[in-house]
């Protein structure tokens, strides 16, 4: 626990009234940062983190960890019970605990949680009433968290006593603004709970072409030299929180199956019915018999309202019959399948992130005995196997925003993947996606996941990044009048099939 001045840039304090401006708006365009000043020192106080108290169980129990080891302990539904079965299983001699050592004891023994257990599920645990200390809570938390990350990598010294070293030195901080000088060099600007410092990045570097990847708002660690008035810093290295390269993803310890839905989109003209009547027959058959459960990353209906003019493109025009046909249309899947659901920018919840899971009258409509719902996002762990499921908006903004033609609407699993690095799902606040100001920050991803599963752009793609599989799974809407005056081609009917076991991915695409 740490109480201290937090120093807060007129750039954070820019984007906090701003957020406050597209929270109570509904307006879907998105005009340019406004430019507010404000006196920058604030004094502010972290509640106690439960992360460090599972460390200092296991430090008095004579074990260390590393800290996805202690964010997964964090995930089960009784961390204490998980301290005492990992230590009885912990082979002797090992005195750190790895994600290695985690999956190699739930490989040969039951875990001791059920086979769906779901964290980071703020659904009735919103604080967020706009005011000023909920911002300034919400860039706390991600500073703190996402620098603890990169502190145990690099070992950074505090912005504020930069000036007193000389040679090489290393920072963390949050980016607070990112310019290009004239000869086209980069100057970022960072920011710790000490003060601020720029960085230069040469446009000869290596390193320069990560200056393309980096938006407002993330946090990053930087190693470089002090210019000889020890002013700026001359970036040689750029770090990102990042997944490490060798993450040891968890798996399942028995056959067992889980198919990855996105975007279904019922009460639209464009609904694909009788595909998605192909895909609950084909549930039906002996080829789909492992799969025991359904994810579903959010836009379940069409919603009303969503944009100007929607009323021409909807079959079911009152928002309760668009959930009761979809009901309907989960009825067709077998009763033994459990299906897990999250909310997307369609869905009868507030827009800003994170979504929590649906208000009373609509979670009775969906409440039955095989349906889980659960906040955008959430980390579900099915079968051991920990998936983090979020509905996607952010990623329109990754898209428009990187440069590299890798990150497009034809690959959206790159941009999940830059997302994966900066270990956020939404870095950048106050433009596109609209964030909503909570003590801590729901969208960082604390947990790495073996699964990162999203929507929202309705293409299909995948791919591994350090281990974790990324899956965006398309849509069940044809294209819309908007799409094709857009000129984009939506992903219809797949649903990719992942063994929890082996987590191999087999893709049944239907038509
Ligand atoms: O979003 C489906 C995809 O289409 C997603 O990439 C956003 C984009 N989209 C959809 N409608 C609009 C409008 N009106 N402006 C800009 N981009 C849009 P979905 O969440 O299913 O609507
Ligand atoms: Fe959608
Ligand atoms: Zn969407």
């Amino acid at each position: 626990m740490f109480k201290q001045i937090y120093y807060v840039s007129n750039h954070i304090l820019n984007s906090i009234f701003y957020s406050i401006i597209l929270l109570t708006t509904s307006t879907s365009t998105f005009p340019g940062r406004y430019v507010f000043i404000f006196p920058p020192v604030l004094s502010l106080h972290v509640p106690p983190n439960e992360l460090s108290k599972i460390a200092q169980k296991l430090v008095k129990h004579g074990y260390n960890a590393e800290p996805e080891v202690v964010q997964f302990i964090n995930t089960t539904p009784d961390p204490t019970s998980t301290i005492k079965f990992l230590i009885s299983h912990i082979p002797k001699g090992i005195f750190t605990l790895e994600m290695s050592h985690i999956s190699d004891i739930y490989g040969n023994s039951s875990p001791p949680s059920p086979s769906i257990s779901i964290s980071n599920d703020m659904t009735g645990n919103s604080t967020g009433s706009g005011t000023y200390d909920d911002f300034v809570s919400i860039f706390q938390d991600r500073l703190s968290k996402l620098s603890s990350i990169l502190s145990n990598r690099i070992n950074p010294y505090p912005l504020d006593s930069i000036k007193k070293n000389s040679g090489e030195v290393r920072v963390v901080g949050m980016v607070s603004d990112i310019q290009k000088t004239n000869s086209n060099h980069v100057i970022l600007e960072l920011e710790d709970i000490t003060g601020t410092f720029s960085i230069l990045v040469h446009n000869t570097s290596e390193i320069f072409h990560l200056t393309d990847e980096i938006l407002l708002d993330e946090v990053i660690g930087v190693k470089g030299k002090l210019s000889s008035d020890s002013e700026i810093l001359f970036a040689e290295m750029i770090y990102f929180p990042d997944v490490p390269s060798n993450f040891r993803p968890p798996h399942a310890n028995r056959p067992v199956q889980a198919a990855l839905l996105s975007d279904i989109h019922v009460g639209s003209k464009h609904f694909t019915s009788e595909i998605w009547s192909d895909f609950t027959n084909w549930l039906k058959t002996p080829e789909a018999e492992l799969i025991e459960y359904l994810l579903i990353a959010g836009d379940l209906v069409e919603g009303v309202g969503v944009y100007p003019g929607q009323d021409i493109d909807l079959a079911i025009i009152n928002i309760y019959e668009q959930y009761e046909a979809f009901i309907e249309c989960l009825k067709d899947i077998p009763g033994d399948i459990s299906i897990i659901m999250i909310p997307g920018n369609h869905d009868a919840v507030r827009l800003a992130e994170p979504q929590p899971a649906f208000d009373s009258e609509i979670r009775n409509l969906l409440s039955s005995s095989n349906t889980h719902l659960t906040s955008n996002p959430s980390t579900v762990v099915v079968d051991g196997v920990p998936i983090l499921m979020y509905h996607g908006v952010s990623l329109d903004e990754i898209i428009a925003e990187t440069p590299s033609a890798q990150v497009s609407y034809e690959a959206p699993q790159n941009a999940m993947i830059q997302l994966l690095k900066k270990r956020h799902l939404a870095p950048q606040f106050g433009s596109r996606t609209r964030i909503s100001p909570e003590q801590k920050d729901y969208l960082v991803i604390d947990q790495i996941p073996s699964i990162f599963h999203s929507g929202h752009v309705h293409k299909f793609g995948y791919g591994k990044y350090h281990n974790v599989l990324a899956i965006n799974s398309g849509c069940w809407q044809s294209q819309t009048d908007f799409q094709k005056r857009a000129n984009i081609t939506p992903d219809v009917g797949y649903a990719p099939i992942l063994d929890l076991d082996t987590l191999n991915l087999t893709i049944r695409k239907f038509s």
